[in-house]
């Protein structure tokens, strides 16, 4: 039974079911969270909360919740003290560390705990321990449009959703994935605004689009330089904007020549008419002209290219942060918990030869890290810290995972529940939930920031920060970790923004930080943060890297080498609304409600 923290009554603060951060009302009562609603006075969620927001309470009071430690004997779990626990796993990093060296360790931090201040406690810990080997989710996640966009724009750009006069729904699937924003694309679209729809599958979104567009899967980038080359014959692009803030126009020029009509009809299965009705759409509504994109992008080859080319349509076409189309969201100065990997002269990452880009993006590659534990190549990976990921469901090549994940010296998993994953561990830890635990978030769409309210207690099941900072005061290491707890932390995080911890828990809503401004672009010595400080539709760093300088298009495998064995191509993802990867499977009623992995198939083809 959980200890409140909260007296009986109603406490706001955000939702963590998923990475969106909806306001909520959570009502404790007798020591007990007994519901949970929207807050209607959010800005992001304005009362609405979804299915898995509802089914917070089935996944704090689970029963199959962990609640003690957990260490493997043979076949068998024992339950252990958290202090016990944290000595051994410290004894045996010790050990690990003696034998192989301080990089044969490895953090790994999942999609549980998201991107924002858990993610920092983990960097700063394999920072700490003296290893580059940090692993995130990420690298299946939506890194590629961080690549891809920081490449030509020096940021990913939000979309200005409500005031857009054309959205162009690329990829992604908002009434699953990110609900509260299809209401947004829904009450521009009353407004008057264009909707268009690029997805292989006839979304829920797609079926209420003025233009819906089928593209074969991964062939994205034709379409996107097809449209570049539409806008750039028709000399349909923002001349000033070119001209003052761009690199390397006449090369993209000469390259996009190449997708007439006919070959990205061939390659990406739009017709003629279709890819002049997006292309004119578009520039029609520009600057005011905003495309949306998601992990559909992400998940297939040539990614980072075609997402260099799709951010390249909105910069030719003058919509960088202006009203209504692609914003550059300003950050708040909080204090950083990461430190500067790059001061430390660590051994080679594993992955960083292979995947120098995302290292530089602050990556390790996690595929590669199971060829590292599997061959000990480039050098041994014994041990493994791992937090909030399910890695044995959620990353690709499961069989060759749990082979890997099964053969480490050391395997800490912290989770709320024995999970695929845990079941592979020698030591498992009970993990806080988000109503266990203050945090702060940033929203940048809003430019505003929240302090999350601890609400309940398990003894045993310590935050993310308590963890880390006891570990470390097990390695003696605790100079990295010197608060006493999470409050500590978020002070310190705030210090050089002159908000308070006080003045946020008055603001449940959010305390805005800075009001939207646009065009900030605009009279500024250094505009992007590229390394040219232009927008750039070639890339020198790429060049220098070995790469081609320009977003070149590489059709993806299935249609070069067709294979009469397997015509069909599969695309996962596409979320459904109860489940969030591989969270809340073990919810009574969702598993009711959808039972069995689902396929989205055309009658035809399933005939
Ligand atoms: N309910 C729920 N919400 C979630 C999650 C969840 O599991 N469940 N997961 C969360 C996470 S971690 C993330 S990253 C986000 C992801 O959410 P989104 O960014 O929306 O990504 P997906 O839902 O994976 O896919 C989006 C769309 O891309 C389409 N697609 C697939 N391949 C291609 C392609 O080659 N080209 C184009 N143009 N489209 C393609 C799919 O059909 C799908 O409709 O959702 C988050 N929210
Ligand atoms: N085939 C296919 N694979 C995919 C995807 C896809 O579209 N298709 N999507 C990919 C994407 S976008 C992502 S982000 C990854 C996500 O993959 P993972 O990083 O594995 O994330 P999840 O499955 O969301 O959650 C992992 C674990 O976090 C635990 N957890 C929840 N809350 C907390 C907490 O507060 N603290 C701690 N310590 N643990 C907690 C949950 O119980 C769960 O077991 O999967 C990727 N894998
Ligand atoms: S979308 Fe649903 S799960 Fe995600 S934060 Fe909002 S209410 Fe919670
Ligand atoms: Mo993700």
């Amino acid at each position: 039974m959980a200890e409140t923290v909260k007296q009986d009554g109603v406490v706001q603060t955000l939702c963590r079911m998923c990475d969106d951060h909806c306001g909520i009302n959570v009502y404790v009562k007798e020591g007990r969270i007994i519901n949970i609603d929207g807050m209607e006075h959010h800005p992001w969620n304005k009362g609405r909360i979804c299915p898995k927001g509802r089914a917070a309470l089935d996944f704090v009071y689970a029963p199959d919740r962990l609640m003690k430690p957990l260490k493997r004997q043979g076949n068998n779990w024992v339950e252990i003290s958290m202090e016990q626990a944290l000595a051994e796993i410290a004894q045996k990093m010790r050990e690990i560390q003696k034998a192989y060296g301080a990089q044969s360790i490895g953090v790994w931090k999942g999609e549980g705990v998201g991107f924002n201040q858990q993610e920092g406690y983990a960097r700063r810990f394999a920072y700490a321990i003296g290893t580059p080997n940090y692993f995130s989710n990420n690298t299946q996640c939506s890194v590629a449009r961080k690549i891809g966009y920081f490449l030509v724009r020096g940021h990913k750009p939000v979309p200005d959703l409500e005031k857009a006069k054309c959205i162009i729904i690329w990829g992604v699937n908002p009434p699953y994935s990110q609900p509260h924003l299809t209401r947004m694309i829904l009450d521009a679209r009353e407004r008057g605004a264009r909707l268009i729809v690029i997805d292989p599958r006839q979304s829920a979104m797609a079926r209420r689009a003025d233009l819906y567009v089928p593209i074969k899967p991964a062939t994205d980038g034709a379409l996107a330089l097809g449209m570049i080359n539409l806008i750039i014959q028709n000399k349909w692009y923002d001349e000033d904007f070119i001209e003052n803030h761009t690199v390397g126009f006449k090369k993209l020029a000469d390259y996009a020549a190449k997708f007439t009509e006919d070959y990205v009809a061939r390659e990406t299965g739009i017709d003629e008419k279709t890819l002049l009705a997006i292309a004119k759409t578009f520039v029609r509504n520009a600057p005011r002209a905003a495309i949306f994109t998601g992990n559909g992008l992400d998940h297939c080859q040539n990614c980072v290219n075609n997402i260099r080319a799709i951010a390249s349509i909105g910069v030719l076409c003058g919509c960088v942060d202006h009203v209504g189309g692609e914003l550059i969201s300003e950050d708040l100065n909080l204090n950083s918990l990461v430190p500067n990997w790059k001061d430390l002269k660590y051994k080679e990452p594993i992955g960083s030869k292979e995947y120098p880009v995302l290292y530089d993006f602050g990556e390790n590659h996690t595929l590669l890290a199971m060829d590292a534990i599997l061959t000990n190549k480039p050098y041994p990976l014994k041990g493994l810290i791992l937090t909030a990921a399910n890695p044995a469901l959620t990353n690709a090549n499961s069989a060759k995972v749990v082979k890997a994940l099964s053969s480490l010296d050391l395997f800490v998993v912290r989770d709320l529940f024995l999970t695929e994953t845990a079941k592979l561990a020698h030591y498992v830890l009970p993990a806080a939930s988000f109503f266990e635990r203050s945090e702060l978030f940033v929203n940048k769409h809003f430019q505003r920031i929240y302090q999350t309210t601890k609400i309940i207690e398990n003894k045993e099941c310590v935050d993310e920060y308590t963890f880390w900072h006891e570990l470390a005061c097990k390695l003696e290491i605790e100079d990295y970790f010197p608060w006493q707890n999470e409050e500590e932390v978020n002070a310190w995080l705030l210090e050089p923004t002159g908000i308070t911890g006080k003045e946020l828990k008055t603001k449940p809503e959010g305390y805005e930080y800075k009001p939207i401004k646009y065009l900030k672009y605009q009279n500024q010595p250094r505009p992007f943060n590229t390394p040219s400080g232009k927008m750039e539709f070639t890339s020198n760093y790429l060049k220098e890297l070995g790469y081609n300088e320009l977003p070149e298009y590489h059709a993806p495998s299935y249609l070069t080498e067709e294979n009469e064995k397997f015509p069909f191509v599969l695309t996962s993802g596409a979320r459904n609304i109860l489940y969030n990867n591989s969270r809340y499977r073990n919810i009574p009623r969702f598993v009711q409600a959808v039972p069995f992995p689902e396929i989205e198939i055309n009658a035809l083809d399933a005939a």
